[in-house]
């Protein structure tokens, strides 16, 4: 509501910018002037698209948003971790399964990290990924529905933080674990610290869908893993995690764990940890976790239990990893598009420090080496740093780059936007962001050749950006054009949950694939019904199920009886519409796990458990057609032991039918 009002102003401004652009400044925004340049560069008529898809972590909310871009628009939340009213994600019998896991069945988990696919290092528009934070898995996204579609759970860590960047070619995607603990996880005094907690890197084989699997996972000293991202040109083949905490506190972190002037980026060569692994030098061990998918034939999840991994630990394996030290307690870790610059947000540095990756292979051959830590050797600071960004601001997290030389950062506590130069690491130009920024996306900002031109912000806290609805305001992003060498503030809109990163790519990469239904005559469903005259009731033991149809504008059967108090109800109930963005809804009075909403062409069961007799309405909870509000119907509850018949209606049209094909078929025998 509130954006759309903000659109109206906008839009209103368009018309008149030329005469009284003063009088369209927004609340916040000084340079009034500039206002209805900024306005046009982000109307997107009506009627007209967007030019990118940008793909927002829904953060807490554990969901994924889609946004056009420029306009802000919010087109779409695609549920992931979290059941989702909207449309029966983890509600309905078919996708509750995806949220399965060790733990049980998982209502709600938090999201950080979108990463679209990648082929040589450029997004693909196949799939995008995004990781569980607090009970870590990844899940792959079709980028062609725009719905989830696996699910991995990662055993052996605790908080799925450093996930789930890829690699430039999307063999791999990682997940490293936040929060150090036993592994295999035990119960252990928590003053034990030192001794007992690891850290683990998961790499997760990503290129076949369905068949996300963990490849391997290295061991690693007790520290916090916080952000990852793959090597790519010379440095393809390398992967650059950050931790923080090589204290190894295990409590007051936020003093405990802030003594060490550096902690350590680890460089990790996967492409040598593949080869020890096939060598035979990891060790099997069993672990416990759950793989979820959704199979392509019956659009309903199934899920598989896994019960090992294989773990590399670095001693066996020399070579596969080393620390890289930086200042201070870094977050963020980003590789420039040359593959040569690896840039480090040390959250609480002065500086924003650059590794140089040749310098750092020159100093792996050179032995320059300050020691090590259980068998990782340390390289020496010097030896492999490529410069530092001197006074850039305060709290440097993240960086994206432009593709044409020049990086940005994300200073969290001056809440600003930095721009700079690689290679020479002089600040160019910085912009106020509103307010506490965290991550910062551009488009194709992390790949070989970033798409540029715009870059969004999105900001850790919100005060007064927008009308205030009460004790929590929306989260906001800000547009920022990027397209010149001053940096320009182009647009606020309100995100859902907070969206710690994103992805974008444009629009044009994707959006003539888009599904439009799903085939009743592929529909694979055990529960289908393709025809109106193949719905009916059925009861074994007391297990009732119904199978019904779905179809402008009515249901059938839309009359039933025979069902008892006590029994389990199957709604199976198919949308037999062949049509794009034709969907119907289903809602039966006290159902307690919401309803239904079904695409064109598919098929969602809802479970009812009716607990006293009388009769009970349903109907079509999404504005169909002219007739919707008469789509509806009724069923009928009697008391246990009950002996009213099971009977289910279709309608005189369909009996019709059957009546005149038994008609055909029987003067055709005679
Ligand atoms: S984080 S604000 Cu969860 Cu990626 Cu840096
Ligand atoms: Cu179907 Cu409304």
């Amino acid at each position: 509501m509130q954006s759309a009002l903000r659109r109206v102003s906008i839009a209103a401004c368009i018309g008149t910018v030329a005469a009284v652009s003063l009088s369209c400044s927004r609340t916040g925004d000084s340079k009034s002037v500039l206002t209805g340049d900024a306005a046009s560069r982000v109307y997107v008529a009506p009627g007209q698209h967007d030019e990118f898809y940008s793909f927002l972590s829904g953060g807490f909310s554990g969901q994924v948003a889609i946004y056009g871009l420029p306009s802000g628009r919010l087109l779409k939340v695609i549920p992931v971790f979290s059941q989702n009213a909207e449309n029966g994600w983890g509600y309905n019998e078919e996708t509750k399964p995806m949220l399965q896991t060790t733990f049980g069945f998982i209502p709600w988990d938090d999201t950080h990290h979108t990463e679209l696919s990648m082929t040589d290092g450029t997004p693909d528009g196949r799939w995008l990924f995004i990781n569980g934070n607090n009970t870590p898995r990844v899940a792959r996204i079709d980028l062609t529905r725009m719905e989830t579609e696996e699910i991995l759970q990662i055993p052996n860590a605790a908080g799925g933080h450093a996930s789930p960047f890829t690699t430039p070619d999307t063999k791999y995607i990682v997940s490293a674990t936040r929060f150090s603990v036993p592994v295999p996880n035990t119960d252990v005094p928590i003053e034990s610290y030192k001794q007992n907690f690891r850290g683990t890197l998961s790499f997760i084989t990503a290129n076949e869908p369905g068949k996300m699997d963990i490849a391997f996972q290295i061991l690693m000293p007790g520290y916090n893993y916080d952000l990852g991202h793959a090597g790519k040109g010379p440095s393809q083949g390398w992967f650059f995690f950050t931790s923080y905490n090589s204290e190894q506190a295990n409590t007051k972190l936020e003093t405990n764990a802030s003594q060490n002037d550096k902690d350590y980026i680890a460089a990790v060569n996967y492409a040598k940890a593949e080869s020890c692994v096939a060598e035979g030098k990891a060790r099997t061990q069993p672990a416990d976790y759950f793989h979820n998918y959704m199979d392509e034939r019956t659009r309903s999840a199934k899920t598989e239990r896994k019960t090992s991994v294989k773990m590399l630990d670095p001693k066996d394996c020399p070579g596969i990893v080393y620390f890289l030290p930086t200042p201070k307690s870094p977050h963020g870790v980003d590789v420039d598009p040359t593959g040569e610059y690896i840039v480090a947000g040390g959250k609480l540095a002065s500086v924003i420090p650059v590794h140089s990756f040749s310098k750092m292979a020159k100093a792996i051959d050179a032995r320059a080496f300050d020691g090590e830590l259980s068998g990782i050797p340390i390289l020496k600071y010097d030896a492999v740093m490529a410069g530092e960004v001197q006074k850039p601001g305060l709290g440097p997290l993240h960086t994206e780059f432009d593709g044409k030389g020049n990086a940005y950062t994300s200073m969290f506590i001056s809440s600003e936007v930095v721009k700079w130069k690689l290679g020479t690491w002089e600040v160019l130009d910085r912009i106020p962001t509103y307010y506490s920024i965290g991550h910062l996306m551009i488009p194709g900002g992390d790949a070989k050749k970033p798409f540029g031109k715009y870059l969004v912000a999105m900001n850790k806290i919100t005060k007064d950006r927008y009308l205030p609805t009460g004790p929590e305001m929306a989260q906001s992003a800000q547009l920022i054009d990027i397209s010149g060498e001053k940096m320009k503030l182009l647009l606020d809109f309100p995100t859902i949950g907070e969206p710690h990163y994103a992805q974008a790519l444009p629009a044009s990469l994707i959006k003539d694939r888009q599904v439009k239904f799903y085939k009743l005559t592929e529909n694979g469903s055990p529960h289908v019904t393709k025809a109106e005259s193949d719905g009916g009731i059925t009861r074994q033991g007391r297990n009732v199920r119904v199978k019904m149809i779905a179809i402008r504008s009515h249901f059938a059967p839309d009359n039933i009886e025979g069902v008892q108090v006590g029994d389990t109800v199957y709604f199976h109930v198919t949308n037999i519409e062949q049509d794009w963005d034709i969907l119907h809804g289903f809602a039966v009075l006290g159902a307690e796990n919401s309803e239904l909403i079904l695409n064109p062409g598919e098929t969602r069961t809802l479970k009812w458990v009716p607990k006293t007799p009388g009769i009970y309405p349903f109907y079509c909870t999404d504005f169909c057609s002219a007739l919707h509000q008469e789509m509806s119907g009724y069923i009928r509850v009697s008391a246990a032991g009950s002996n009213v018949p099971l009977k289910a209606n279709t309608s005189p049209k369909a009996q019709q039918q059957v009546s005149r094909l038994k008609n055909i078929s029987g003067a055709a025998q005679r």
